[in-house]
């Protein structure tokens, strides 16, 4: 079996380190433009220095990362120096904010490689961020090894252009039905950034968990995190803790988009306070996995006004702890709430949240209230048919598509496979599934021009460990991760396959768990 040029495999995968492969081959998100050139390839040396753009703390720190990204395979020192000038210099690797192809934009990047050198460059820090991520896929598979590896560490010569189909590629982690750790957290945000995903909407609060403190209000965190699925401990994040997230993410190019679910998949806020349910009493925690039986008070004036407070407190504090531009305020599956009561208070959520200087996200169900012009709505729905969100869309509403029969982690990869549910897809969600559909094209009815991006939700009922997050993530994440960023015209599945197969034994070295579906050659 030969693939891509790789010879066929002899000894155990992981100690492998096989000829440079054509430029290209095994990049996953599929760039814009790669030009191989088989005359032009560089191998790094213990000479290699890194040269960022002179005055640019952030290409420095960028610079600064990728030396610590090469160094544990390599064993080379990769000294990273400032530029002395625009021009690219003679030899090593270049991250430069000038001279850049036009068509880059703000996240995009152009890369080529030579017999001299790799040289990147970006109209802006982000696009020498994904130009990294893109060299760090073109170098072989056992760089990502964390002790050294005998090379040769050759990249493959070429001209890359590249630049995002969407401006959003989200994936969102929901910690409420399983706690995960800042450190499982932050490891999952790694498994992100390889793919060039912007945004991480993090789940926050549901029946089974509150996870964020808010001051002023301890048993929040201390009756409401104490639970989580399945009766576990729980926990929750300080605000502090929070706050590293939100630095380890945005290190990451990562935006994070906190979420509090109103004004159902509340049960967890109302155990832990009272005056939100209309009798005054608290309901004990909830460690099942139903869906849409709490709701905040709404129907009894005491019980707005109480929501109201809560609300403003808990959006005010998240606000502040937020440097992102969005709010996720949830909206879904109130099934207990009365439509009437729903709408207004849902209107009042989104002026809210901008009050406090933030654009308001929700999902589907937001459209039973009245819509701010700049809220921004996650697609969820099984059909493609919500004539609403249609109708809110060609009125200017900004759409995230995330449609649980193709972008939904959670779901199993086959009726046979353990982890996850199969509500969304009873024949399975594999990942020729998750990668064949276009975001563009998916909600009747509304105009493609209403597509901000895409999201991967990671619901986790069935999720406990980071081993888990990876089993459902991997390779379904990528897939997602293609689709919001390479242009449409490159959609092409056997193509993807043959790509994203490259990069098993890359997880194997990083010590991921990914499901090894058989419609992937894997080496
Ligand atoms: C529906 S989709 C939910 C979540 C569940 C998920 C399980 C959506 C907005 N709400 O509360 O976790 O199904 O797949």
């Amino acid at each position: 079996l030969t693939l891509l040029g790789l010879p066929a495999p002899t000894g155990p995968r992981a100690a492998q380190a096989p000829a440079a492969a054509t430029m290209g081959s095994g990049l996953v998100p599929r760039p814009v433009l790669v030009q191989p050139d088989p005359a032009g390839g560089y191998p790094l040396t213990a000479q290699t220095a890194i040269t960022t753009e002179a005055g640019s703390a952030e290409a420095a720190r960028i610079g600064t990362g990728l030396a610590e990204l090469l160094r544990p395979a390599t064993g080379y020192p990769l000294a990273v120096r400032t530029a002395a000038s625009a021009a690219a210099p003679a030899d090593g690797i270049a991250l430069l904010l000038t001279g850049a192809d036009p068509s880059v934009g703000p996240e995009g990047y152009q890369l080529d490689v030579t017999a001299t050198g790799v040289v990147i460059r970006a109209a802006q820090p982000q696009g020498l961020f994904n130009g990294v991520q893109t060299l760090r896929q073109l170098l072989p598979a056992p760089i990502e090894s964390a002790t050294v590896q005998p090379g040769p560490w050759t990249v493959p010569g070429g001209h890359i252009v590249d630049h995002p189909r969407y401006p959003y590629r989200g994936a969102m982690l929901d910690v409420a039905r399983h706690f995960f750790t800042v450190a499982q957290v932050e490891r999952h945000i790694d498994g992100l950034a390889r793919y060039k995903i912007n945004h991480l909407h993090l789940h926050l609060t549901d029946d089974q968990g509150w996870r964020i403190a808010v001051a002023g209000r301890p048993e929040l965190t201390s009756i409401g995190g104490s639970t989580q699925v399945g009766g576990g401990p729980g926990g929750y994040y300080t605000q502090d803790d929070y706050r590293a997230i939100v630095a380890y993410a945005a290190a990451q190019n990562i935006t994070v988009v906190p979420e509090v679910d109103l004004p159902g998949h509340i049960n967890a806020a109302l155990a832990a306070t009272p005056e939100l349910n209309c009798d005054g009493q608290a309901p004990p925690p909830y460690t099942g996995t139903d869906v849409g039986f709490s709701s905040l008070c709404l129907s009894t004036p005491a019980g707005r006004a109480a929501a109201e407070e809560f609300v403003d407190d808990v959006v005010g504090q998240l606000a502040d702890l937020t440097p992102g531009p969005y709010l996720a305020i949830g909206g879904d599956e109130a099934h207990t709430t009365d439509p009437a009561q729903y709408a207004d208070f849902m209107t009042w959520v989104q002026q809210d949240v901008a009050r406090h200087g933030k654009t308001a996200a929700a999902w589907n169900q937001i459209t039973g209230a009245t819509l701010q012009p700049s809220t921004l709505v996650e697609d969820w729905d099984t059909t493609g048919d919500d004539p609403d969100l249609a109708a809110a869309a060609a009125a200017g509403t900004g759409l995230i598509m995330a449609p649980a029969r193709f972008a939904y982690l959670d779901q199993k990869y086959t009726a046979d496979t353990v982890l996850g549910q199969r509500w969304a897809t009873p024949s399975g969600l594999e990942v020729r599934t998750a990668y064949d559909w276009d975001p563009d094209g998916y909600l009747q009815g509304a105009p493609a021009s209403a597509v901000r991006g895409v999201e991967a939700p990671l619901w986790t009922e069935t999720a406990a460990t980071p081993q888990d997050l990876d089993h459902l993530s991997h390779p379904r994440l990528p897939a997602l991760a293609e689709l919001g960023w390479s242009p449409a015209a490159a959609h092409d599945f056997t193509d993807f396959a043959r790509r994203i197969a490259t990069h098993g034994p890359r997880w194997e070295l990083l010590g991921i768990r990914y499901y090894r579906s058989p419609q992937i050659p894997w080496p």
